[in-house]
């Protein structure tokens, strides 16, 4: 049997880095594309030095990969310019590249700040509209919104991942995390459902650990076979002397990019 190759844009990012490790498999090739220099550390993994935004580059990425996720691009705000050429551009180039390769399984990675102007409400669906708080969140609503595209014309099963915040631990994340945190093993759990599910089509579900005090709905992800099994509460203690947010940061669930300026690196 041939090896499963997984094409990971973004994979020298934050939750690139946290996943490369996470996502290996007998039996799968990783080919890991970031702009950022990465050194394969087996013959598992194949190293691609390009930009999302370069349609040559991904049309050779996309050769011989049976499943992209796309976690590419500016992960927080910055200028109009930018976020539109990485983010939006690039995201079109890399559905376009993977349609011409055959690729018939996606997953993008879209980000709470597509609905951060949603006031913070239990259980939110995962399938809310936009509102969203930033540059950086029209992005991503526009990323969404270009996976639905692609599956509507071309049949390509397309997963969007709304996710909450993913890091090691919600601790640099402050009380906000015990709500929002992804925890990386969760998120590579969430992943591996988004690969395996038999044709899922499109859809849009949140990407968020069980946690206690959670307010995004996790019922899109498990009907994919998601089981979370961390709870940021764990972590509850150690964030106990840290200032609880006030204002908008505390009324939606964007937080503190609801009052960050618009169009400035942050
Ligand atoms: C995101 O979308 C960002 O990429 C990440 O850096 C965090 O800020 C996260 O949202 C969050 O809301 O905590």
């Amino acid at each position: 049997m041939t090896d499963q190759r997984v094409l990971i844009t973004g994979s020298a990012g934050v939750v690139g880095t946290l996943m490369r490790p996470r996502l290996r498999r007998p039996g799968r090739v990783l080919r890991l594309l970031d702009l950022a220099p990465q050194t394969a550390s087996d013959a598992s993994e194949e190293i691609v030095t390009a930009s999302v935004t370069d349609p040559a580059a991904m049309a050779a990425a996309c050769e011989g990969v049976d499943a992209l996720i796309h976690l590419g691009g500016h992960s927080r705000e910055n200028s109009w310019e930018a976020t539109l050429d990485v983010n939006i551009n690039g995201t079109q180039k890399v559905l376009e590249a993977a349609q011409a390769a055959g690729i018939s399984r996606v997953i993008l990675a879209s980000s709470n700040h597509a609905v951060g102007f949603r006031r913070v409400d239990s259980d939110l669906p995962a399938d809310s509209s936009p509102r969203p708080d930033t540059y950086y969140g029209v992005s991503k609503a526009a990323i969404e919104a270009l996976g639905s595209l692609y599956h509507s014309r071309f049949g390509m099963d397309v997963i969007v991942i709304r996710i909450g915040s993913c890091f090691e631990t919600p601790l640099p994340l402050g009380p906000r995390g015990l709500s929002t945190w992804l925890s990386p093993d969760d998120a590579a759990r969430l992943f591996e459902a988004c690969l395996s599910a038999p044709s899922p089509g499109y859809r849009l579900i949140w990407g968020v650990s069980d946690n206690t005090r959670r307010i995004y709905s996790l019922a899109e992800a498990e009907a994919l076979g998601y089981k979370s099994l961390d709870d940021a509460e764990v972590y509850a203690d150690q964030l106990a002397a840290k200032p609880a947010p006030t204002g908008p940061a505390a009324e939606y669930v964007g937080g503190p990019f609801c009052t960050a300026p618009l169009g400035v690196f942050n």
